[in-house]
């Protein structure tokens, strides 16, 4: 009885055993194309984040160039807009500086010279005129001498630029050349108490010369090119 039961439950087992593998195989099949799809997917899907990815850095990169370009072509028109206010600085410095002063050719040095408005030490006088371009002036003959008083008149004693600090007796004029043409009022220079280093005209009748000390305060003639 159990042999025959062993044998007809067996008999049916391994009749169906080629169903059983069959359907196994079948389900494995499934499962494994079924697994791939869904990992090809997923590549699928990685593969399209990445290549969007890309293009989003692709156009930030872009943006950013287009950004630094119009940085740098606002960069340089601030830059020539400042360079025009630094000439309209400069140009409206020098009018200020100019303003109520008169400057008067000499036809024969070509230079031009002004008195300038308010008296000063010599120093300050000497600094006045290179502030406005030129120096304390220089008279180097006659006839300048002589332009300067029919100028700017013979009455008042104004500074001119020599100077003898350095070393007593030596005159030099301020920008280092050696005084060769000299006008001296009679007496002079006399270097009063050893302390009279800058010059003067008009001391004493129009067109002379005159040691001083340097306090003044005086007008001063001022020479441009
Ligand atoms: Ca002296
Ligand atoms: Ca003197």
């Amino acid at each position: 009885m159990a042999r025959q039961f062993g044998n007809g439950m067996l008999g049916k087992v391994v009749s169906m055993l080629p169903l059983i593998l069959s359907v196994f195989c079948t389900v494995y099949v499934i499962m494994d194309i079924v697994g791939k799809a869904g990992t090809s997917n997923q590549i699928t899907q990685i593969g399209a984040s990445a290549e969007e990815g890309k293009e989003t850095a692709g156009r930030a990169l872009q943006n950013s160039e287009a950004v630094r370009q119009q940085l740098s072509r606002q960069i340089s028109t601030l830059e020539n807009q400042s360079r025009k206010i630094e000439t309209v600085v400069a140009e409206m410095s020098f009018q200020i500086k100019n303003a109520g002063i008169n400057w008067i050719k000499n036809p024969k040095t070509g230079n031009e010279y002004c008195l300038i408005p308010h008296p000063l030490s010599w120093q300050l006088a000497q600094k006045w005129a290179q502030e406005h371009g030129g120096n304390l002036v220089m008279i180097n003959d006659q006839a300048e001498n002589d332009w300067l008083v029919k100028t700017f008149g013979g009455q008042t004693e104004y500074w001119i630029g020599m100077t003898d600090e350095k070393s007593e007796g030596n005159w030099f004029w301020i920008i280092g050349a050696p005084v060769q043409y000299f006008s001296w009022q009679k007496g002079e220079p006399d270097n009063f108490k050893k302390e009279q280093h800058f010059g003067i005209t008009n001391s004493k009748g129009a067109g002379m010369w005159n040691d001083a000390t340097p306090a003044g305060p005086r007008i001063g003639i001022v020479e441009r090119k």
